[in-house]
């Protein structure tokens, strides 16, 4: 019997994740070095190509889930460093110095002169221009697709993760009171 899209779009998350855990048990994902000490230019410098500061949530693991996406798909490699936010490596000046706004994921395309990245559907759009070039995942620029595919995008960073972001803590109800 013929999986329905839905099914297989899970199935594909799935897979995914696992992926995405297994790379954490590598070495392909690593611990942040000591933050006092660092600088912009010392967490990048010795970088090459796209670089990744996450965290396991959904706006970090929507992004990582594109890349590994783009990696099955065109061999598209990247690290990835890992953002506790819990410790508010954050907030630190090295950190704002990628992304203003304090938050994860932001990217550092070191292949194009460590060019910044910060949002993440921004960063999504930004991978889709600049690494599928056959358009494996994106739409023709202009097109009623791309329209399709940026409402949605609006949709689920404008609409959805800030509602759900509204139902952890410390923004739930109960802590509101
Ligand atoms: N609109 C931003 C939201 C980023 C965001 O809220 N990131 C959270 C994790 S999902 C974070 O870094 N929280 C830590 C903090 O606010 O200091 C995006 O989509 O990138």
């Amino acid at each position: 019997m013929a999986h329905s899209p839905q099914r297989l779009a899970l199935q594909r998350l799935g897979n995914l994740t696992r992926i995405l855990q297994s790379n954490q048990r590598s070495h392909s994902i690593r611990s942040s070095p000591s933050f006092q000490t660092r600088t912009m230019s010392s967490s990048t410098e010795n970088e090459k190509g796209l670089l990744l500061y996450t965290w396991s949530t959904p706006n970090g693991r929507k992004v990582s889930i594109f890349l590994e996406e783009l990696k099955a798909a065109y061999g598209t490699n990247y690290s990835v460093e890992k953002i506790d936010i819990n410790t508010n490596i954050q907030k630190e000046d090295w950190f704002i110095a990628i992304n203003p706004n304090g938050r994860i994921p932001a990217l550092v395309d070191n292949s194009r002169n460590g060019f910044k990245v910060f949002e993440s559907a921004a960063i999504l759009l930004y991978l889709a221009s600049h690494y599928d070039k056959d358009r494996k995942f994106s739409f023709e620029p202009g097109s009623d697709d791309e329209s399709e595919m940026l409402q949605w995008i609006f949709f689920t960073h404008g609409g959805i993760g800030p509602m759900q972001g509204q139902c952890e803590p410390p923004y739930n109800g109960m802590n509101a009171i």
